[in-house]
């Protein structure tokens, strides 16, 4: 896959004079940003990816064997039938995000491909300030931004919408506008689960970032404190994983 991506790549290119626009249909972005020591996932985890994981090591996901993942509808309510392959209950692009996994599922599947979730620290700073040396503008390398999209929450998928809403739920991985650091949806679309951990009522809970596609813009910023009980899995939360920069390629 990737050599098949160069090689078409360095046709295209070699195709193209200096200054033309790349055509319809080119290749897509590396799947990964490296950013000091360590590599990103581009996109939250799609349900192919997790699909591959799941046809590797069997696993069965806490949501399928206890009938379904949790909606908030009045309170947490349980959706049958809900789980990563149907996030909503019926049949959905696999390009969307993979929800319905508790933190130890989330943490699997990063073992899997190599790397693992991330700390809040670590994702704060992959989220907000831009570290790529010639950054597409109007983004300057230095800079902290308010939001994961830059200085304004544009392009996000949240539950703020001007006109009509062109994601009532989840968005595809990598369909709304790349932000910082070139990822996408690191503000909004789902929560993605981040290590850091503390006590809570109803056992270990862990963090969980950039807020969702049910949430309004407010809750992409830097510090909002979202921490789920580290078992739980819902509709809203999902993830992406971290590898070391100088290690091999995360399995996709
Ligand atoms: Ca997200």
């Amino acid at each position: 896959m990737r050599r098949t991506a160069l090689t078409w790549l360095l046709l295209t290119c070699a195709a193209l004079p200096a200054g033309a626009t790349r055509p319809t249909g080119a290749p897509p972005a590396p799947e990964t940003v490296t950013l000091g020591a360590l590599r990103w996932d581009r996109t939250e985890v799609s349900i192919a990816r997790f699909g591959r994981f799941v046809a590797d090591t069997g696993t069965r996901t806490r949501a399928e064997a206890e009938g379904g993942g949790f909606e908030f509808s009045g309170g947490w309510t349980r959706r049958p039938g809900w789980t990563w392959r149907m996030p909503e209950g019926r049949p959905a692009s696999d390009a969307l995000p993979a929800v319905h996994l508790n933190f130890d599922e989330a943490a699997a599947f990063c073992r899997w491909a190599g790397g693992r979730l991330p700390t809040a620290a670590e994702w704060d700073a992959a989220a907000y300030t831009e570290q790529r040396s010639d950054p597409p503008p109007p983004l300057q390398r230095g800079t902290t931004y308010p939001y994961p999209t830059g200085s304004s929450p544009e392009g996000a998928n949240t539950s703020d919408n001007a006109g009509p809403d062109r994601w009532p739920t989840a968005a595809p991985t990598g369909a709304s506008r790349a932000g910082v650091n070139g990822l996408f949806d690191m503000g909004a679309n789902v929560w993605e689960w981040a290590s850091d951990t503390r006590p809570g009522s109803d056992g270990p809970e862990r963090r969980t970032m950039g807020g969702s596609w049910w949430y309004g813009a407010s809750q992409m910023r830097a510090g909002v404190d979202a921490w789920k009980p580290a078992r739980f899995y819902a509709v809203y939360i999902g993830l992406r994983c971290v590898y070391p920069a100088d290690g091999p390629a995360p399995t996709r």
